[in-house]
């Protein structure tokens, strides 16, 4: 049996808490809570403890490996994503029992906050002493900041295995998707970030905060092996063609209604040639929710028709994996309070199933 470094495993276990908890509420949702930890754990009460020694598992336990990070303030139009992670996972348990997954928890939020960087020292201060009740402490304390602190060191510790992270809105991708590279880049091997999404999450930045759920992209460029290195799905609404974010940018796109005119098969063939001649070995997958057409998927901060079709996505998914490992991925922008279609508990619950399904198909793929 392997050993968890003490470093790391302080660092978890001060750094994050127990799976569904990264919601940081009293009373609301804690029913939820309480299920989710009875299906997880057995129990519902002393969970704590139960998840701090559960942590000793992880080295042995699958390469696929779940954190949520339910941080929403780096959205900024319909908010709602920091339940994503308390209810995919409940939809994982319920649909995929027997996934082969390890769950390391959630990063622990302070719902106002998005990065250390935009924090001045007394903030920073009154923040150390209400997470780790120590002003000294060398931990960080915003969502962004933890997910990317925390995984440097496990990717460090854990070569071989991946991340499915689970928002938030979009901006929780920028941590998972810059560990990632940075440590594979370390490892010497070639990757490309697949992105699936309605937006080109583009911007240089949004109001002078340069970390957001439309600019995360952007920030990430220059640690792949080259721009074209990000291949973007779905994309659909922009004020801009794409041939301007192809010629800013130097990314690769293939917008949803590339798919309606020339078929799916095509488009696979055309992203297959691109990753062919990009000569990699692994692959990341990002997917943004609203990727989907807002028909399947409505619980979501900005909800787009004239979108994927869930078995289109899915088959891109089949075709690249069939072709290169996918050593993790993220599922982002799942707001299930949040309902564009007027169908209520029905938007949630289509939109949960459809990334149900996608999340289990990426966890089994990375724990490969
Ligand atoms: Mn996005």
């Amino acid at each position: 049996m392997s050993q968890l470094p003490e470093q790391l495993k302080d660092k978890l276990t001060q750094c994050l808490c127990p799976p569904g908890n990264g919601v940081f509420t009293v009373n609301t949702a804690k029913e939820r809570k309480a299920q989710l930890h009875q299906t997880i754990f057995g129990q519902a009460t002393g969970i704590d403890d139960l998840w701090k020694s559960s942590l000793n598992r992880l080295p042995d336990a699958s390469n696929a490996v779940i954190l949520g990070i339910a941080s929403d303030c780096g959205g900024g139009i319909l908010r709602g994503a920091n339940w994503g992670p308390l209810f995919i996972r409940s939809t994982l348990l319920e649909n995929y029992p027997d996934l082969n997954t390890f769950d390391l928890g959630d990063v622990r939020v302070i719902p106002h906050l998005l990065s250390d960087k935009y924090l001045n020292e007394a903030t920073l201060s009154n923040c150390r002493k209400a997470l780790y009740q120590n002003v000294q402490s060398n931990y960080c304390v915003s969502p962004l900041s933890i997910t990317e602190d925390v995984l440097h060191d496990f990717y460090a510790a854990f070569p071989e295995k991946g991340i499915f992270g689970l928002g938030g809105d979009h901006s929780v991708s920028y941590p998972l998707t810059k560990t990632y590279l940075q440590a594979k880049k370390e490892q010497g091997k070639r990757v490309s970030i697949i992105h699936f999404d309605a937006h080109t999450d583009l911007l240089i930045e949004r109001l002078g905060i340069d970390l957001c759920f439309g600019s995360w992209c952007t920030h990430i460029l220059n640690d792949l092996p080259a721009p074209e290195h990000l291949i973007q799905i779905g994309i659909r609404s922009s004020g801009k063609p794409k041939s301007h974010w192809e010629n800013t940018f130097g990314v690769k796109q293939h917008w949803a209604h590339e798919i309606k005119e020339v078929g799916i098969e095509k488009v696979i063939s055309n992203i297959l040639a691109q990753l062919a001649e990009q000569n990699i070995d692994e692959l990341y997958v990002s997917f943004d929710i609203d990727a989907i057409d807002d028909s399947y998927a409505s619980a979501t901060g900005t909800p787009e028709p004239d979108g994927l079709m869930p078995q289109e996505a899915m088959q891109i998914l089949q075709a690249i994996a069939e072709k290169y490992p996918i050593t993790a991925a993220d599922m982002m922008e799942i707001a299930p309070f949040t309902d564009s279609s007027g169908l209520g508990v029905i938007s949630q619950e289509k939109t949960l199933k459809v990334a149900g399904e996608i999340s289990a198909f990426l966890i089994n793929e990375i724990s490969k």
